[in-house]
């Protein structure tokens, strides 16, 4: 027997799967189709991280034994390429990001070969490929030519460090995600996408979806939305009213002043009457450099200017109440404005505490001297003239009635939800495929003169003036309008990187289609994609933004399903060895390369699925890689003194009907771990009473979705019949699943005193006749008397004696 040598059988299987094209995807073939998807990379300088094995062997398990069942399998690859990190790269270095780019996804493409996944290679795509984005910009088209693409001067997040406009999702506690300078506001014309239309469905539509409950979640929250009423206050001595957005409307009696965002527009509009407007511009400055975070942080100290010679009048009331600014407030939530309820909202009863503004409370049995009374949605109202002696829950649509009757407010809902900054004034991203003429406005670029390529360019660096270093690119910038042919300059900012990501599994059906983004056909068999495993990272905007382009392209007829995908799981992280995050600073990273390099592949997919739950984050650890090592190298051992047999023995029958139904239904849920446990228990009895061809078969059948090489090579070794990877999945019997003894407890006043030994089907005459043959029982029987026996078939037997 040769030694066992991953290096020498891992490359000889893949090239021999490469070349017998065994996980080609072939539509013609028809059949069940299954479509497991993993988050493709964003191919990084630093090289595969041992993180990305993770989630990506526990679909390649899922996908290899869904093939055997004879399932037609789609399984793919691809590289989310554009983006910051590349740019960087380029940047410093004075190399093309076109080239950077080239030379990390082989590297890549080399390090994920070497573990041997089962991917369609045929169907590799990439988002910086020109004939890739030539669809995601015409997709952008699609939306810019549905009124779901406008351009508009907005506050963005601007990082100083990266020179980019950030997208809320980027800002992670007030700084910027990539790089973590604290983010500054700044205006900027910029392109945005209308997700906001889509939030409704975004959000029902999650009940037709089978996520877990931790992703639904994050996308409910990310969505944000709020039930509640717009009321308008009128502006004492104007013909200005303020409107509000609150979600209690049965609190307005209980309102005892406002408070608008420092950026309302009715501060400028008031200025000259403003008495105090020297305090209030001191204070818009002061503002003016803090992120949402830090002016919404609850802990934070209330600060605000009075707006003096400004009244409001509360409508319910009809009482004068003052108008503030405060930062707590934002601009960019509800109508910028809010009716303050000291009573019953924290942030308002700290605002009124500091400065010494009334508190009432309109709901009975609060106690406003310790802080607001917010844990009263059951209570009863009080001090609120009609609505006194309501629930609040009826209070709330009483309110909203008597608002409606006399024009002053109705019932409104708001999301968090915000449109999608959807420009960057970077140069590594798909060019925005539309012109600006001087007669026609905005134009878009012919459809069929798509893709609009990057140009070549010198400088990457963004300009001083926050422009994208295209707008450096004459001859490029300067053109034609597409309607009227006089001069026009194209839009110079690039799409964000999240776009490419948000179609790319519809591209996989049909990476090669240069008609469309796939084609008709491919879409109806392989959509929508069955099972999506990603990070939970990505759960509010990755997931967020593709479903919405999804549904978007569902409207238009492009996609023949409103969701994307029917199933969402997701992975945990692995850390370090010492518990940390894994990291370059913390010197804990762990190179799959080395492992592939010192124990083979299979032993890195034994034991990245091996280190733990799958949901869960894990440290690494060297020991454990040794540990799934040596289980393999007992496995190859196993093909020595292998018995003759085409039968499973008696004496391993029930293990062997027991693996196929554990390990397969551990591998369909994602529990590899305890599916290697039993493949470990299956060794274990092998190694004690021998094993035979057919049951040794049936053990590398099983093992082969996590290790596919050892067990390629031992089914050839072994001759146990053709190539493994052209079997079946082995089926079980359920009625051999379970021991042919088993041992029944035996109860006397509810107390266990033996057990008995019987056939697993023994009719309730047998049991009783072999307990009655027992010792044991004489001698609890022994001078009482038997008053019940009760017998739970298969379970237990219990007897009352006195
Ligand atoms: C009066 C009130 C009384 C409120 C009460 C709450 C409790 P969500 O659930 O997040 O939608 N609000 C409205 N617009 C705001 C803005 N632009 N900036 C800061 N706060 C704003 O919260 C809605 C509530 O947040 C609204 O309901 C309003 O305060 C405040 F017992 O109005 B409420
Ligand atoms: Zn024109």
């Amino acid at each position: 027997m040769k030694t066992y040598d991953p290096k020498a059988i891992e490359k000889k299987w893949q090239a021999f799967w490469e070349d017998r094209e065994v996980y080609k995807s072939d539509l013609a073939a028809g059949g069940k189709k299954f479509y497991p998807l993993i988050e493709f990379p964003y191919p990084s300088g630093q090289g595969l991280h041992v993180g990305h094995p993770r989630p990506y062997t526990a679909m390649d398990i899922v996908a290899r034994k869904r093939r055997y069942e004879g399932e037609n399998v789609l399984f793919t690859m691809g590289w989310d390429s554009f983006g910051l990190p590349t740019e960087n790269y380029a940047m410093k270095n004075n190399i093309h990001p076109k080239k950077v780019t080239e030379k990390n996804v082989a590297n890549f493409k080399k390090q994920l070969k070497s573990l041997g996944f089962s991917f369609d290679w045929s169907r590799e795509i990439n988002t910086t490929d020109p004939s890739y984005y030539k669809w995601t910009q015409w997709i952008f088209l699609q939306m810019f030519k549905h009124g779901l693409a406008y351009k508009t001067e907005m506050p963005v997040n601007w990082c100083p460090s990266c020179k980019v406009g950030l997208a809320n999702e980027e800002v992670v506690g007030g700084k910027c995600e990539r790089c973590g300078t604290v983010v500054v506001h700044r205006r900027r014309s910029q392109w945005m996408l209308k997700i906001t239309e889509y939030a409704e469905r975004l959000l029902e539509d999650l009940d037709e979806v089978d996520y877990i409950e931790a992703v639904k979640i994050q996308q409910k929250n990310w969505i944000g939305k709020s039930v509640g009423a717009e009321i308008r206050f009128r502006v004492k001595d104007t013909d200005e009213s303020l409107e509000v957005f609150t979600t209690r409307p049965d609190t307005v009696f209980g309102s005892t002043y406002m408070v608008i965002a420092p950026e309302h527009p009715l501060v400028e509009r008031y200025k000259e009457r403003i008495e105090n407007y020297d305090e209030v511009e001191a204070y818009l400055h002061e503002v003016e450099k803090k992120s949402d975070f830090e002016r919404t942080e609850m802990s934070k100290e209330k600060t605000g200017v009075a707006l003096k010679g400004l009244n409001g009048i509360n409508p319910a009331t009809g009482k004068e109440i003052p108008i503030w600014i405060s930062d707590y407030v934002l601009m960019s939530y509800g109508t910028g404005a809010i009716m303050a309820v000291p009573g019953h909202d924290q942030r308002d009863w700290e605002f009124a505490k500091k400065f010494d503004l009334p508190i009432v409370c309109v709901v009975e049995g609060g106690d406003i001297e310790n802080g607001a009374y917010t844990d009263n949605q059951e209570g009863t109202m009080t001090g609120s003239d009609f609505l006194d002696g309501m629930k609040v829950e009826e209070a709330i649509p009483a309110m909203i009635r008597w608002l409606e009757e006399k024009g002053l407010g109705r019932k409104q809902v708001n999301y968090k939800l915000r449109d999608w900054v959807f420009s960057r004034q970077r140069y590594w991203g798909e060019p925005i495929p539309l012109v600006h003429c001087e007669e026609c406005g905005w134009v878009p670029v012919p459809e069929e003169s798509l893709p609009l390529e990057l140009p070549d360019v010198e400088q990457y660096e963004p300009t001083d003036n926050g422009q994208s270093p295209l707008a450096l690119v004459e001859d490029w910038v300067n053109t034609t309008c597409p309607k009227c042919n006089r001069p026009a300059k194209r839009e110079t900012d690039t799409m964000p990187q999240w776009a490419g990501s948000s179609w790319y599994f519809l591209r996989y059906t049909d990476p090669h289609n240069d008609e469309a983004p796939a084609s008709k056909e491919a879409l109806d068999f392989y959509m929508p994609v069955d099972w999506y495993n990603g990070g939970m990272e990505h759960t509010t905007l990755h997931l967020l933004y593709s479903r919405f382009w999804h549904k978007f392209l569902y409207d238009i007829g492009v996609v023949p399903t409103k969701e994307p995908y029917k199933k969402r799981t997701s992975h945990g992280m692995i850390l370090g060895e010492d518990g940390g995050k894994m990291s370059k600073s913390r010197g804990n990273v762990i190179n799959p390369d080395d492992i592939v390099d010192a124990y083979g592949a299979d032993t890195l997919r034994t034991y990245e699925m091996f280190i733990g739950d799958f949901e869960k984050a894990v440290p690494w650890s060297e020991n454990g890689v040794k540990g799934c090592r040596r289980f393999l190298e007992r496995v190859w051992n196993l093909q020595d003194g292998l018995l003759e047999g085409d039968r499973y023995r008696d004496e391993v029958e029930v293990l062997m009907h027991q693996s196929i139904e554990k390990v397969s239904r551990d591998y369909e849920n994602l529990k590899a771990n305890t599916a290697i446990a039993q493949l470990m228990t299956m060794v274990n009895a092998f190694q004690n009473t021998g094993v035979n061809k057919r049951e040794f078969s049936t053990f590398l059948m099983l093992l082969n979705p996590v290790a596919p090489h050892i067990t390629e090579e031992l089914w050839e070794i072994c001759e146990l019949g053709g190539h493994l990877c052209e079997q079946d999945w082995p089926t079980f019997d359920p009625e051999k699943t379970v021991e042919d003894v088993i041992e029944i407890p035996v109860q006397f006043n509810g107390k266990v005193r033996f057990k008995v030994q019987t056939a697993k089907d023994a009719s309730k005459e047998e049991v009783f006749a072999a307990v009655r043959a027992s010792e044991s029982y004489e001698k609890q029987v022994e001078g009482k008397e038997i008053v019940k026996e009760i017998y739970v078939p298969g379970k237990i037997l219990n007897i009352v004696v006195r």
